[in-house]
Order: C-alpha cells, then sequence, then structure tokens
C-alpha cells in the first residue's frame, strides 16, 4: 500500500488545489462565500464520483480534515470549547463527518434563514452605574471625540460597520441610561444583547462594587445554564490616575472584578483599562466584544451535539430497515 503522502500526491491535481486553498486562506475564503460553494461542490462531487479513491484509509484522513474546516469555517469553532468539541469532533469521524456537516451548513443556512452572504451582526450592550462614561466610550469609539460635560443618557442607540480581524461586522450599541435609572426597557435590551460592556470608574470604588449589581440582572434577564454571553469590563477614565498609583489600583480593582466574575459563573469575560478623553482601548472594547460572540458562542456547539445524537440514531435506524428489506427481498420467490 501506498504511503499517506503518495497516496495525496497522486490526487488529481484540482482536487489538490480545493484541499489545500480551503486549509491555507481561511480568512480571505470567509469573505468570498462564493468560493467556499464552489470547493464543497468540487470535493462533495469528487468524493461521490471516486468512491474508490475517497474511500482509502489515507484519503478519508484527508477528507476528514477538509469537512473539519469546512465546520469550522462555515458553522463556527470555539477554541474555548476545544476538549468538548474534540470529543465531539472525534466521535462523528468515526460515523461520516461529511454527512454531519452537510446537515450542520444545512440546518444553519436553510433552517435559520441565516445566507452565506449575510454579514455578521453583534449587539452590544453598555452597562453600569450613572456617569461611569458609558456613553463617553461609546462616543469615542464611533466619533472619536471626548465630550466634558455630563448629559445623563436616556437609551441611546449606535450602528457601526467594523472590520474585526479582517471579517465585516454590523455591530449595533445600545446606550442605556445608569443602573439608578433601570427601567423595563433596560431590561429589554439587556435580554436582547449579545454581549455587554460593563463599565466602572477607577475614581470611584463604589461603581466596581454596583458593577455587580448589573451582572446579577444581566443573568437574571439572560436566564441561561451557563453564563456564557460575553461581559467585557472597562476599568475607565484610568487617565485621571496619575503614574505614582495606576499599577496599585488597576490590582486592586482587576481582583474585586475577578471576585464578581467568580461569584456570579461568567465563563466569557476580559477585563480592559480604558479611557474615553485620550481614547484608551475604546476601540477595542467594542472588537473583543466581537471576537467573544464569535468564538465564544457555544450555540454551535449544541447544534453539533444535537446532529451527533440524532443523526447517528437515524443512521441505525436505516441500517436497520436497509438489513430488513434486503432479507425480504432474499426471500421474495419471484
Ligand atoms: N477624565 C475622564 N472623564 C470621563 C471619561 N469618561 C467619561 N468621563 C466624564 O464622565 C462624565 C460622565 O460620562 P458619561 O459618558 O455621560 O457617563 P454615562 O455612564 O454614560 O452616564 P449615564 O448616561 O448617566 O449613565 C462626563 O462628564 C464625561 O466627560 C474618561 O475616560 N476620562
Ligand atoms: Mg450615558
Amino acid at each position: 500500500m501506498q504511503n499517506c503522502s503518495t497516496q495525496f500526491l497522486s490526487l488529481p491535481s484540482e482536487i489538490l488545489q480545493h484541499i489545500l486553498e480551503f486549509g491555507t486562506n481561511l480568512l480571505s475564503i470567509q469573505q468570498r462565500s462564493q468560493e467556499i460553494k464552489i470547493h464543497i461542490k468540487f470535493i462533495l462531487n469528487f468524493q461521490s464520483l471516486n468512491r474508490k479513491i475517497s474511500s482509502m484509509p489515507e484519503m478519508t484522513i484527508y477528507f476528514d480534515k477538509f469537512w473539519w474546516k469546512v465546520w469550522e469555517t462555515c458553522i463556527g469553532y470555539n477554541p474555548l470549547l476545544e476538549n468538548e468539541f474534540s470529543l465531539l469532533k472525534d466521535e462523528i469521524v468515526k460515523g461520516e463527518l461529511k454527512r454531519k456537516v452537510l446537515i450542520a451548513i444545512f440546518i444553519k443556512f436553510n433552517i435559520c434563514k441565516q445566507p452565506w452572504n449575510k454579514v455578521e451582526e453583534t449587539k452590544i450592550v453598555m452597562i453600569g452605574a450613572g456617569g461611569v462614561g458609558k456613553s463617553s466610550i461609546t462616543i469615542n469609539c464611533f466619533h472619536g471625540h471626548f465630550i466634558e460635560f455630563y448629559d445623563p443618557t436616556t437609551d441611546e442607540p449606535y450602528r457601526k460597520l467594523l472590520q474585526v480581524d479582517n471579517l465585516p461586522v454590523m455591530i449595533d450599541v445600545i446606550d442605556p441610561a445608569g443602573i439608578e435609572d433601570y427601567s423595563a426597557m433596560t431590561d429589554y435590551y439587556m435580554r436582547s444583547g449579545d454581549t455587554f460592556i460593563n463599565v466602572c470608574d477607577v475614581v470611584d470604588e463604589k461603581t466596581v462594587e454596583q458593577s455587580e449589581r448589573v451582572v446579577e440582572q444581566v443573568i437574571k434577564l439572560k436566564c441561561r445554564e451557563i453564563n456564557y454571553f460575553p461581559v467585557i469590563f472597562a476599568l475607565n477614565k484610568v487617565d485621571l490616575l496619575n503614574d505614582s498609583n495606576r499599577e496599585q489600583v488597576i490590582e486592586k480593582y482587576t481582583n474585586l472584578i475577578n471576585s464578581i466574575i467568580e461569584r456570579n459563573q461568567l465563563k466569557n469575560t476580559a477585563i480592559f483599562t480604558s479611557s474615553a478623553k485620550t481614547g484608551e482601548n475604546t476601540k477595542l472594547l467594542f472588537e473583543e466584544c466581537v471576537r467573544r460572540n464569535r468564538y465564544g458562542s457555544n450555540d454551535n456547539l449544541t447544534l453539533l451535539k444535537e446532529i451527533v445524537k440524532y443523526d447517528s440514531k437515524f443512521i441505525e435506524i436505516s441500517k436497520k430497515q436497509m438489513k430488513k428489506r434486503m432479507k425480504q427481498s432474499k426471500n421474495c420467490l419471484l
């Protein structure tokens, strides 16, 4: 039997090109949805027309790699859930990876009505006490300037197309009033938000403590089994700290926030310093929301689990039915 690399090299050059291009040029391919479709169609046709080559053990390794890449690119793989994904991957590689990936693509893009070329969207809700700088951070990111005077907000929406890691994403930012003025509308925004920027004021310790109340409210409203929705903490107004105490204050508040994260079992969080006045990290906060939302959602893991569970059952039933039919046809006297 030929070894793996010889097998690989003996593949027709078109198929080699499709496998290699798909694997090496992921980012740009993600932006060109039409090309993914072409790669998938090509490999799919090749596998069904050249069953003999495709079913060689060495070849199935390459094709499994290809189909897993399709999964990661089109459906979504969360590096934070690496262990759970690799367990499932082992399970589905044994039972027709291609079939399961195609089912997932079908469900995701046909049933969920999310076309390939739809621009990704993330809804971000600014949360925190009044006067901590929620509006200032948003204005700084959206318009690039800073407003000195304080004008308490009444629910402001913002919408902007960003490029995060070379991929376009439409962000919708809701900037409600501070926790002191929360209303039924704020509950509505919190429920519908994908990601939260929880802002604290580094010159006002009580706002760091208050941020836990906001977290508790979000948890209550989201009502998830696991608190996987991203919460990005912003230690804002760091421009007001002087060099002598900056490190100390930041460390103290980071510890406080870490204990809030632990107590409330938040699973997808990050802590950043920020300043709406100097622009420090304001854009990064929104970008991190997109990244966390993009890679951190465990919906895809749930989808994969369901497919593994139900498709394996379905395959078992069809095999039994097939055996029964074969038996019946053997008994047939015609
Ligand atoms: N020095 C400094 N001042 C800031 C910063 N961010 C906000 N401020 C000031 O803090 C005050 C309150 O800022 P806002 O952005 O209105 O605060 P908010 O959280 O939106 O307040 P509410 O809408 O009432 O909940 C304003 O006077 C801002 O100029 C910052 O990073 N540095
Ligand atoms: Mg505001």
